[in-house]
C-alpha cells in the first residue's frame, strides 16, 4: 500500500494557502489511484508534524495549525525530515519567501518534488534559476509553478509547450498583474465615468486578495517584472534579475521608504491627485491608461510601465482582475496565441497550484 501513498508537505496558509487546502481536501477525497497524506504544514510561526509522519486530517487542518504549539522546522531540518520518510513527497510552497525559494535546490536534489505559486525562485538571480533546474535533474524530482504567472491561467505551461515543441517565441506582451488590471479597469474605466479614488481602489484590491502580501510589490512594478523575468527566461533570454530592465513604479517618492504596507495604505490618499492627472491626460487623447509589460526576444528588450490605449483595444477593454497575455511566435505568425482571464485571487491561484499537483501525482 505504501507504494501508492504520496506525502504532501505545505508551507504557507494565507490567502492562497487556505484556498489550496480546501481544493486539496476535495482532491484527496476523490483520488482513487493514490493516497494523499499531509505530513507537514507550517506558517511562519507554527507547524504541525510528527516523527512518525502521521496523517494530519485535512478537514480540520486550519484549526489544528492555529492551536499548535510546534514551531516550524528550519529549512535544512525540513529537507531531512521529508527525505527520511522513504515515501514520495511533494512540497507545496504557498509563501512568498525568498529563503524558502533559495532552498529549492536542496529539496529537489533529495528527490522532493515542488509545486508553488511563489515567484521568487524563478525570478531571482539567474544563478538560482540554473541551480534549481540542475538540482531537479540530479534528484529526479518534479517542479511546477504555473501560478507564478497569471494565477490559474495556463501561461507557464503554454510557453513551455511552445518552446519544447520547437516553436520560437518572438514577442510576449500584455497585462500581467491582476492588481494593476483591477486598479486601472475600475479607476479609469473605458466608459469614462465611475472610477473610484486611486487609494480606495488599492485598498479594495488588497481586500479582495489580488495583491501580493505587501501591495507595494504590485504598485512598484516588481510583481510584473518578476513574471516577465520568468517568461523571458523560458523564451531563451538570460535575464539576470527582475531589476535588470526598465520598470516604472507607481509608488510616490515620498512613500518609498515607509516601514509597513499598512502605513503605506494609510498615507496613499495624500497622492490621489497625482493619479487623477495621469488619468486626465489620457482622457484628453480619448484614451485610457493601463499598466503593461513586454518582452522582445530579438532585441532582448524587457519593459514594464504605463501606456495609453484606444478604447477599442483589447487591453483597454479588460474586466475585473483579468490578465491578457499574447504570445507572438514563428508558428503563430502575426496572429498571436492569446490567453485571457482572471489573473489574481485566492481560488484561481490555488487552482494553478492544485493542477500542478495533479501533474506531479500523475508522474509519481
Ligand atoms: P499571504 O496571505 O501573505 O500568505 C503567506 C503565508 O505564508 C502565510 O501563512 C505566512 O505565515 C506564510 N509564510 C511566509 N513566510 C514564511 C516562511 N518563511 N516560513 C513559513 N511560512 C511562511 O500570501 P498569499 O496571498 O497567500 O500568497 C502566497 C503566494 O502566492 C505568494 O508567493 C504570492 O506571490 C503567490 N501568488 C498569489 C497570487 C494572488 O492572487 N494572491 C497570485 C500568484 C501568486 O496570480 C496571482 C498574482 O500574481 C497576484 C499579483 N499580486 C497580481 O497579479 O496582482
Amino acid at each position: 500500500a505504501s507504494a501508492r501513498q504520496v506525502n504532501i508537505a505545505i508551507i504557507g496558509a494565507g490567502g492562497v494557502g487556505k484556498c489550496f487546502l480546501s481544493q486539496l481536501e476535495s482532491l484527496a477525497a476523490r483520488r482513487q489511484s493514490q493516497k494523499l497524506v499531509l505530513t507537514y504544514i507550517a506558517t511562519s510561526k507554527k507547524a504541525v508534524y510528527s516523527d512518525s509522519y502521521s496523517p494530519i486530517a485535512l478537514d480540520s487542518v486550519v484549526s489544528t495549525l492555529s492551536s499548535s504549539s510546534q514551531a516550524p522546522l528550519a529549512l535544512p531540518k525540513l529537507v531531512d525530515y521529508l527525505a527520511a520518510s522513504g515515501t514520495k513527497t511533494v512540497l507545496v510552497d504557498n509563501t512568498s519567501s525568498q529563503d524558502i525559494a533559495d532552498a529549492y535546490p536542496s529539496f529537489l536534489r533529495r528527490g522532493i518534488s515542488i509545486v508553488t505559486p511563489n515567484k521568487k525562485a524563478f525570478s531571482g538571480s539567474y544563478k538560482l534559476w540554473q541551480d534549481i533546474f540542475a538540482a531537479k535533474e540530479e534528484g529526479g524530482a518534479l517542479l511546477y509553478h504555473e501560478a507564478s504567472c497569471g494565477a490559474g491561467l495556463p501561461v507557464i505551461s503554454t510557453i513551455k509547450d511552445l518552446v519544447e515543441t520547437g516553436d520560437e517565441v518572438t514577442k510576449i506582451e500584455g497585462v500581467f498583474s491582476g492588481t494593476m488590471s483591477f486598479l486601472f479597469n475600475s479607476f479609469a474605466p473605458t466608459s469614462g465615468s465611475g472610477g473610484g479614488k486611486w487609494s480606495a481602489e488599492v485598498a479594495k484590491a488588497k481586500e479582495l486578495g489580488y495583491t501580493e502580501p505587501d501591495p507595494r510589490d504590485d504598485l512598484n512594478g516588481l510583481d510584473v517584472a518578476r513574471k516577465l523575468t520568468i517568461l523571458a527566461r523560458y523564451a531563451g533570454l538570460e535575464v539576470e534579475s527582475p531589476t535588470s530592465f526598465p520598470v516604472q513604479s507607481l509608488i510616490p517618492k515620498e512613500l518609498e521608504s515607509v516601514a509597513s504596507g499598512d502605513e503605506f495604505l494609510a498615507r496613499l490618499p495624500e497622492f490621489d491627485a497625482q493619479m487623477e492627472e495621469v488619468k486626465a491626460e489620457a482622457q484628453k487623447e480619448g484614451k485610457v491608461v493601463r499598466f503593461v509589460g513586454s518582452i522582445d526576444v530579438a532585441s532582448k528588450q524587457v519593459k514594464v510601465g504605463l501606456e495609453k490605449f484606444d478604447l477599442s483595444h483589447p487591453i483597454a477593454a479588460l474586466k475585473g482582475s483579468d490578465n491578457i497575455i499574447s504570445f507572438y511566435t514563428k508558428r503563430y505568425g502575426s496572429n498571436p496565441l492569446i490567453i485571457q482571464g482572471a489573473g489574481a485571487g485566492g481560488d484561481v491561484t490555488a487552482m494553478g497550484v492544485t493542477s500542478d499537483l495533479l501533474k506531479v501525482l500523475a508522474q509519481l
